[in-house]
């Protein structure tokens, strides 16, 4: 696959493109990426690439004729025809199922804007779609390209190693869950301890827990991928389970936070805090005051 970067700052998304999977790509001939900067296509002493807009307004617009002589440039550094994409606030949102199409296209010339966009007779003339990489204000469309080209080229046959592969299959295979819980060494850590059923060596019940905490997780923090009814009953179960335990923790949770709050709020009395007087032996040396750092 050929992508072709048409930007002001090309170097920019090559650079971001020259690491793993996507540098990889390149190394194994799977992917060629080639820049064309506008500049370099732009006319007279100042070489300039925008101008203000009609109709007044704050920013610059960038001219139709170095863009149009950098995509020609960029057409004709290859015979096979290209699909053009303007990378653009107002395209349709990049998805995996849209990666996945795009990973398809033998040929693809990504336009990036500066500035407030470009001129409109140019998209016209010669975009095929505009694609935006989610609802938030960037400066400009390359670091949207070099998201579409990482998306992309892990897409591409023999991109992943097998083990990559493999990770990559089964969450395809789920049907849009988010992923489940990971562990590695050491077993026993200050910071907690690795779930049993993880070291327990049987595959089944290691399977159903990760598919369980997929759910789980998807459910609470991504509820719009999940479709409760569609779910098979051996889903739903798990995802009841993984619900009822979830709200038994808060539980725990709001009762060990109440109980702290009653051990904070003694202490405080016992020093003559908010809420009470001192008593004669308050003060220093007794009682679990501030256990966990913070006092009332
Ligand atoms: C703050 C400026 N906005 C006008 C009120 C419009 C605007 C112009 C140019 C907003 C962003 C940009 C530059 N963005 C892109 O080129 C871009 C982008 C993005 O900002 N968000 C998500 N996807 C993309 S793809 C290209």
């Amino acid at each position: 696959m050929r992508i072709d970067l048409i930007s002001l700052f090309p170097d920019f998304v090559a650079q971001i493109a020259g690491h793993g999977v996507v540098g990889r790509a390149q190394e194994r001939g799977l992917l060629a990426l080639a820049g064309w900067n506008p500049r370099d296509y732009a006319e007279g002493n100042y070489r300039r690439v925008d101008d203000r807009p009609f109709g007044g307004g704050p920013g610059m617009v960038m001219l139709i004729d170095p863009l149009r002589a950098a995509l020609q440039a960029a057409r004709a550094a290859d015979p096979q025809p290209a699909r053009v994409i303007y990378m653009s606030p107002q395209g349709t949102p990049l998805t995996q199922a849209k990666a996945r199409a795009l990973a398809d296209v033998p040929r693809l010339i990504l336009l990036c804007g500066r500035y407030e966009g470009v001129d409109e007779r140019l998209l016209r003339a010669e975009v095929d779609e505009e694609l935006s990489i989610g609802d938030y204000v960037l400066s400009g469309g390359e670091l949207a390209a070099a998201v579409v080209v990482d998306a992309v080229a892990r897409l591409l046959p023999g991109a992943l190693n097998d083990a990559e592969s493999a990770a990559q299959d089964s969450f395809e295979g789920d049907g849009g869950l988010l992923d489940c819980p990971h562990y590695t060494r050491p077993v026993s850590h200050p910071l907690g301890e690795v779930p049993p059923v993880l070291l327990s060596g049987n595959h089944a019940e290691i399977a159903k827990w990760r598919r369980q905490q997929s759910l789980g997780r998807t459910w609470l923090r991504r509820p719009e991928l999940i479709d409760r009814e569609a779910l098979s009953k051996a889903d739903r179960r798990l995802l009841e389970a993984f619900l009822a335990e979830h709200a038994q923790a808060e539980q725990t949770l709001a009762g060990q936070a109440l109980a702290q709050a009653a051990v904070s709020a003694d202490a405080a009395q016992d020093r003559g805090g908010p809420g009470g007087r001192a008593s004669p032996d308050s003060g220093q040396g007794h009682g679990p005051q501030g256990e966990s750092g913070h006092e009332a």
